[in-house]
């Protein structure tokens, strides 16, 4: 009886993983890890997620890779006066039951010398190195840019 129960949680957290589009190690999540589709002749991109520790010692995000882009760098956005800047940075701490986002405008992995357009509806392997955690490797789906205001019929 408490096998069967067992295998039935093993399956349900399994289904709830691909519906939700999360990944797991230890204590920590990481949420709808996505990547804006940007045109062809772009030879950068930004991926992003959300990472959850559920866990009471803080872990920290120390650096990323993906077969699709020569380089990945963890990238914050700073402001310079008027002006945001990206600038490179050694880790990003995911503090013990807290969160820490990566979204446009903020901190992102930055992808250089990309070996294939990223398209909407494409995925991609990317494994992030956590200093506890270790190594995770995720899925990146490729999603649209937000469609742009288009002005029809002036
Ligand atoms: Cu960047």
């Amino acid at each position: 009886m408490l096998r069967h129960l067992l295998a039935s949680a093993v399956l349900l957290s399994l289904s709830t993983l691909t519906l939700a589009h999360e990944f797991r190690a230890g204590d920590l999540m990481i949420d709808h890890p996505w990547a804006r589709e940007l045109p062809p002749t772009s030879a950068t991109s930004a991926a992003f997620f959300t990472l959850h520790n559920h866990g009471a010692q803080e872990d920290r995000l120390l650096g990323a890779s993906t077969p699709v882009a020569g380089k990945a760098e963890l990238h914050t956005h700073i402001h310079m006066g008027e002006v945001m800047r990206m600038q490179k940075i050694d880790s990003a701490s995911i503090p013990a039951h807290g969160m820490t986002e990566f979204v446009p405008g903020g901190n992102h992995v930055m992808l250089f010398d990309l070996k294939q357009p990223l398209k909407a509806g494409d995925s991609f392997p990317l494994t992030l190195q956590f200093e506890k955690a270790g190594k995770v490797e995720v899925t990146v789906n490729v999603e649209a840019a937000p469609a742009q205001h288009e002005h029809q019929g002036h």
